[in-house]
């Protein structure tokens, strides 16, 4: 079936027990058992197995192309259970431009447990290859990436990463793209992760995480630590990101058009110095983008000429698009990354510069954002 038919029904039947269509939200920690150790339809305890977390977790491997998803209570929650798959002393490869939270966890907790951690520039495979040790365990790539929007070729990344004799797992957090957009599995990534928080969910009212792989042991081990660690998602909010999953396909549609509008506008105007967007033109991996992501999405970063002042000024002066963190949501937000959700790279090799605006480009009408936008910038 199709990408849009799967995002409907995918892990969905309607209930067995009095036919509803939409999957009930089961509100039980616990399940009757038959017998002593003979739990009905495999349900034992809702932090090991849950149904309506069960359905996602089936829509979103089908939507993935992946064969086992598992969801968690937030993305951090979900990378840090990918994470819990290595020993002390493994190392980890990521890239270099990835989302605040990500760095902090890596960089101020994981290190604690004796993982070691280099961030190279994943867009050049080179230097995947030059940066991959005897110790490397896991290779940690976002495409495009939070907030610069860089695109490494996934393809490429996997055949030198696998190629290494130690064999490291591929992680693609898939959050800007999502399955609509690019599908790492199939382009050579081991696992995939997602913030459900942003497009899958689609609406910012919920928070959660994902995890989607192909192979049986890997899955295993997941779901092992998924019920060890216990950091899963509860029943309402598998509930929410479902009903947001059915309308991924149109809503991805309309925010890259909008974005794509966007773009334009912004690259005539005088106050701003670069546009960044993946199907751009001036993007230095466009030719990658346009082959491994169906269109562009909806995430824009540019650079205010007036610097971090203007920038600052710019995002506290419009109307429509919200000053506020996160992304992916039906409406449009704004934000200055190095001030706000980049804050904890804030001195490192990941430093962002202030002067930088990101839009989550929302499904409106693209006039009344590209008017705010211009009120705002004329300010
Ligand atoms: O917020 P949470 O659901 O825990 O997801 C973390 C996360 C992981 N990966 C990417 C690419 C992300 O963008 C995020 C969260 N990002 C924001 C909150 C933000 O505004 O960029």
């Amino acid at each position: 079936m199709k990408f849009e038919t799967l995002a409907i029904h995918a892990g969905q039947e309607p209930d067995p027990n009095n036919g509803a269509v939409m999957t009930p939200v089961y509100f039980t920690s616990t399940y009757k058992q038959d017998g002593v150790g003979k739990p009905r339809q495999g349900y034992e305890y809702s932090r090991t197995s849950n149904p309506t977390r069960k359905a996602l977790q089936d829509c979103l491997a089908a939507l993935e192309g992946g064969e086992y998803g598992l969801a968690f209570a937030s993305g951090l929650a979900a990378t840090d259970t990918v994470l819990r798959l290595l020993d002390a002393g493994a190392h980890v490869l990521a890239g270099n431009d990835v989302y605040g939270g990500t760095f902090r966890l890596f960089d101020k907790v994981l290190r604690r447990f004796s993982l070691d951690f280099t961030f190279a520039d994943t867009t050049d495979p080179e230097s995947v290859a030059d940066a991959l040790t005897p110790s490397t365990r896991l290779v940690w790539l976002e495409t495009p990436t939070n907030p610069l929007l860089r695109v490494t070729d996934i393809r490429a990344v996997a055949e030198i990463v696998h190629a290494h004799p130690n064999r490291p797992l591929l992680v693609v957090d898939n959050t800007f793209a999502t399955p609509y957009l690019q599908r790492p599995l199939e382009l050579g990534a081991d696992i995939v992760v997602h913030s459900m928080t942003k497009y899958l969910g689609g609406h910012s009212d919920v928070v959660g995480g994902a995890v989607i792989v192909k192979d049986k042991e890997l899955a295993e081990k997941l779901f092992f630590l998924q019920n060890a660690v216990g950091a899963v998602l509860g029943p309402m909010d598998a509930f929410l990101v479902l009903r947001g999953i059915k309308t991924l396909s149109l809503r991805m549609d309309r925010h890259a058009e909008n974005a794509m509008a966007i773009v334009k506008f912004l690259e005539s105007h005088k106050a701003v110095e670069k546009v960044i967007y993946p199907f751009h033109e001036s993007h230095p991996q466009v030719k990658i983008a346009k082959r491994q992501m169906k269109n562009g999405g909806g995430m824009i970063s540019f650079l205010h000429k007036g610097g971090r002042e203007a920038a600052v000024k710019m995002v506290e002066s419009t109307h429509l698009f919200t000053l506020a963190e996160s992304l992916g949501g039906v409406e449009s937000l704004i934000e200055v990354p190095a001030a706000m959700t980049h804050l904890s790279v804030a001195g490192s090799q990941l430093d962002v510069n202030p002067a930088l605006v990101r839009l989550s480009v929302g499904i409106e009408h693209v006039d009344d954002l590209i008017a705010d936008l211009k009120q705002a910038l004329e300010m």
